[in-house]
């Protein structure tokens, strides 16, 4: 994986830059759909590179691993092959899921232990095995295992949490160097900097993952129920010490306005089940704002779901009325089309973000956009 910085704003810190990769390249800053379990939910993959125009997907180590597990993955010669996506794919590493999702879960230095979600079933998760298992996956970037601690933290807890996903660190860069991908296909690992909101741990943690000196990073623990104002601070304390030669990816993160703030800090690269999930409970972004198509207002609305050219198609040929009438009768293609229009907007945002950087017009560009975008309509 190689990472080319095109340009950097002047009134901000702002980066314009290229991932490559052995599946494609990656135009940064970039938006990566959430594709848990081989699938973004309810897009397929010709829509998903077609319409949404998404240049990487995400998967996650935890799900994958636990169904179809990696009997199955390998013998569908990895995720590329099995969901039929041939552009670049993210894994993450399983503990932030693993203490999202499954049940009786414990830490040690060995790694985290929990019961499966699905069936209770009990698994050890390492550094080592979700390495072991992302090697399986062939995702092009695999994640550190981490531990993200729960907000708040005390400084003692955030400060052993941080020292723990340090270690596991050291482990997971040694698995990689001592084996191989699985299909042939080079694979990146990315740290993860952790260190709550405190910002001296931040600055560690940041100069700690410097030190290890692999392909990008990523700042991890944010966006867990802390006051906007510390996500955006930490955002920038960390851009501000992790290597400007590298992508920087804040996980998790966000909405769209969100994400227009963490790029002026320096983010280059960004996930969020935000724009898929909402629109499944019938939420659309817009560069007006919000709309909830449950809303009765809706149903004689019979202008595009978004005129704008760069829209999802679908939004530009289907009316508020009829997504309002699909969510109103709960048929499938609400949630079809709600999907395809959030995604393709989070796309285009960063892709305009992206020109205005490069035109370097992009501070006065993001003070223009971001009261439409945080609007509820
Ligand atoms: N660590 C990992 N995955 C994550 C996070 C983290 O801290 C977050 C925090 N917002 C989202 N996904 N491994």
């Amino acid at each position: 994986m190689q990472f080319k910085l095109h340009h950097t704003d002047q009134k901000s810190d702002a980066r314009a830059g290229t991932i490559t990769t052995d599946h494609g390249k990656i135009n940064t800053p970039i938006f990566m759909p959430v594709g848990t379990i081989g699938t973004v939910k309810g897009v397929h993959q010709a829509e998903l590179k077609e319409q949404v125009k998404a240049q990487i997907i995400l998967g996650n180590t935890y799900h994958l691993y636990l169904r179809p597990g990696m009997e199955t993955m390998e013998a569908a010669g990895g995720l590329h092959k099995f969901m039929n996506w041939n552009g670049p794919i993210l894994t993450d590493s399983g503990g932030y899921q693993v203490f999202s999702l499954a049940h009786r879960r414990k830490i040690t230095e060995e790694g985290a232990t929990f019961a499966s979600h699905i069936d209770g079933s009990r698994h050890l998760f390492s550094p080592e095995s979700s390495l072991g298992i992302q090697r399986s996956i062939g995702a092009d970037i695999v994640m550190a295992f981490d531990e993200c601690p729960p907000y708040p933290s005390t400084r003692e807890y955030a400060k052993n949490s941080m020292d723990l996903t340090h270690r596991w660190l050291e482990r997971c860069v040694t698995f990689m160097n001592e084996t191989s991908p699985k299909y042939g296909h080079s694979q990146a690992l990315f740290p993860i900097v952790q260190g709550s909101s405190f910002d001296d741990l931040r600055t560690k943690s940041c100069e700690f993952i410097a030190s290890q000196d692999q392909p990008g990073n990523a700042i991890g623990g944010l966006s867990v129920g802390e006051p906007i104002e510390d996500m955006y601070r930490i955002s920038k304390l960390c851009c501000d010490v992790l290597p400007k030669d590298k992508p920087r990816y804040l996980m998790g993160v966000g909405t769209p306005a969100n994400i227009i703030e963490c790029i002026s800090r320096g983010v280059d690269m960004f996930d969020c089940v935000l724009p898929s999930r909402n629109a499944r409970h019938g939420v659309i972004y817009t560069r007006n704002g919000i709309m909830n198509m449950k809303n009765a207002k809706w149903r004689t609305d019979f202008s595009p779901i978004d005129d704008r050219p760069d829209a999802a198609p679908t939004s530009q040929t289907h009316t508020k009325a009829y997504l309002a009438h699909l969510f109103r009768v709960g048929e499938l293609l609400g949630p079809q089309l709600a999907t395809l229009h959030n995604l393709a907007f989070y796309l285009s945002l960063v892709t305009e973000a992206r020109e205005h950087i490069i035109e370097g017009d992009f501070a006065d560009w993001a003070a223009s956009v971001l009261p439409g975008l945080e609007r509820k309509l």
